[in-house]
């Protein structure tokens, strides 16, 4: 890590603070709202698990059935894991890339995302995929839904790292307006219930470089997919 919180030199004590202003709680629709900085405690825990998920599951990009290759590199664990070739997107119980099993959710992944759920009005949140995306400045997501889950009655919880980006909220519509929403290190989004189906995506990232990061984002979402 370039960052080391113990030394009195290097330790910013603003690093991980969120722009002032912003609410702490802010509803983005019916059954949506963006916790800001409710990541922030568990950081700690959360980024040397995420190092451990990345060493069994590196990030690679992924090429899209029509043919594209994302600019965001992707990983997942859990027991099901997103994936994306020539022929499809799929769940998988197998990383493509090494033929095992994916690793397993870190027990701090599953409590966080289960207390970010909890507290946007989903109890009994249990995800069995966390996707792991990768942006570095430049990549983007463009406008989608999320429609691989077998079913759309849980949540779905997205808890941003590293660089801000601007997040599309969109409707039902592609050509629906979206609403955009700045989201920083530390912010969960959590969405459900009626917001399931909107459509959204991510602006390309800006270039900068995060004190804890460095020059990239990287964003989870948990899934109950299976
Ligand atoms: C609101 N990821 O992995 S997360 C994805 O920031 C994905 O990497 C984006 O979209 C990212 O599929 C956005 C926040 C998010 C995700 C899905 C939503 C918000 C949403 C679906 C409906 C409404
Ligand atoms: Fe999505």
């Amino acid at each position: 890590m370039r960052h080391d919180p113990m030394n009195p030199i290097t330790f910013d004590l603003f690093a991980d603070a969120e722009p002032e202003q912003l609410p702490r709680r802010e509803q983005i629709g019916e059954q949506s709202c963006v916790l800001r900085g409710f990541a922030l405690p568990w950081m700690e825990r959360l980024l040397p698990a995420l190092a451990s998920v990345l060493e069994a599951a590196p990030f690679r990009q992924m090429v899209t059935p029509g043919g594209f290759t994302m600019s965001v590199a992707l990983s997942s664990c859990g027991t099901l894991g997103w994936t994306t070739d020539r022929s499809g997107y799929r769940y998988t119980r197998l990383d493509p890339q090494t033929g095992q099993p994916w690793p397993a959710m870190p027990e701090v992944f599953l409590q966080m995302a289960q207390a970010a759920a909890k507290e946007g009005g989903f109890d009994d949140f249990v995800p069995d995929s966390c996707l792991i995306n990768r942006y570095i400045p430049g990549a983007k997501m463009s406008l989608h839904q999320d429609k691989d889950e077998k079913s759309y009655g849980a949540p779905i919880v997205s808890v941003s790292l590293g660089l801000p980006a601007m997040f599309l909220f969109g409707g039902f519509e592609r050509s629906d307006k979206s609403l955009r929403i700045p989201l920083f290190h530390g912010d969960i989004v959590v969405w459900g219930g009626v917001d399931r189906l909107r459509y959204h995506g991510v602006l390309p990232v800006k270039d900068g470089e995060h004190p804890r990061l460095g020059e990239q984002r990287i964003n989870f979402t948990f899934r109950t997919a299976g």
